[in-house]
């Protein structure tokens, strides 16, 4: 009971909120074995609003394209703007608007990917929602979590925010072209994110002078084979 007015949460509204949750689950759960069947590596790329999501995924498409197949989802709450963003680089992209819903589930996700022609994709990049709260609490049925964090939002972020810094297995240091201008201590950050996380990987790069960057390309090509491989050994 809240002290302050009295009030009880009612039983069902806790019930709805459960089911909400395990519904999400199960959802994403057929997601992924969808993903499987189809051999595709999904991402959940997640950070605030502007950190460089999108700039991201337009650069890791021209380093990418040529070797591999590439898919985007785009969430926003409006507009088809990043959608187009992509569109404009020649790869398949299907763009979620959910209007007030501040973070994608797997339902949204399910809807979107068979917009999608899965056959012919290898990696798919889910750009979610930029917000660093409810989205860290929404499996989509993605393979890998990556959280952007870019220098200008500052080095407070991860213990301000741990939830979504605790989903992720890779934590991406963006814009560190802006370092010289902002307080913003690399190593310090990255210690904050350990603590909260110790699995985490955390790699910093600039999509504008494309500093790091190899790095984060590396990682993608490395977690796209050893996912080739444990699905190899998943049929046998
Ligand atoms: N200096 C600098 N600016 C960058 C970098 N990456 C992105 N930006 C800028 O940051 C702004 C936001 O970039 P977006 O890629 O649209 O960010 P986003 O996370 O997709 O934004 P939302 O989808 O609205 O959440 C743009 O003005 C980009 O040009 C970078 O590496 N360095
Ligand atoms: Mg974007
Ligand atoms: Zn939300
Ligand atoms: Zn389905």
């Amino acid at each position: 009971m809240c002290k302050e007015c009295g009030c009880t949460p009612k039983r069902e509204t806790l019930n709805i909120l459960e089911d909400i949750m395990k519904y999400n689950q199960l959802q994403a759960q057929h997601n992924r074995k969808r993903f499987e069947k189809y051999e595709i590596l999904a991402i959940n790329l997640m950070s605030a609003p502007g950190s460089g999501k999108t700039t991201l995924l337009e650069k890791t498409i021209d380093f990418l394209s040529s070797k591999y197949s590439l898919g985007v989802i785009e969430g926003d709450l409006e507009t088809e703007r990043d959608a187009e963003r992509i569109r404009k680089k020649g790869i398949p992209v299907f763009q979620i608007t959910t209007g007030s819903a501040c973070h994608l589930d797997a339902s949204l996700i399910h809807k979107a990917m068979h917009q999608l022609p899965l056959d012919k994709i290898e990696l798919l990049f889910i750009e979610n929602l930029g917000n660093l709260v409810c989205p860290a609490n929404y499996d989509l049925g993605t393979h890998l979590n990556v959280t952007l964090l870019s220098v200008p939002e500052g080095e407070d972020k991860p213990e301000k925010y741990p939830l979504i810094f605790k989903v992720s297995d890779l934590i991406l240091i963006t814009k560190i072209d802006l370092l010289p201008y902002l307080d913003f201590n690399l190593e310090k950050v990255g210690e904050s994110i350990k603590k909260i996380n110790p699995k985490a990987k955390v790699m910093a790069l600039s999509a504008k002078t494309e500093e790091g960057f190899k790095d984060w390309i590396e990682f993608l090509e490395e977690a796209y084979k050893n996912y080739k491989q444990s699905i190899v050994h998943k049929e046998l």
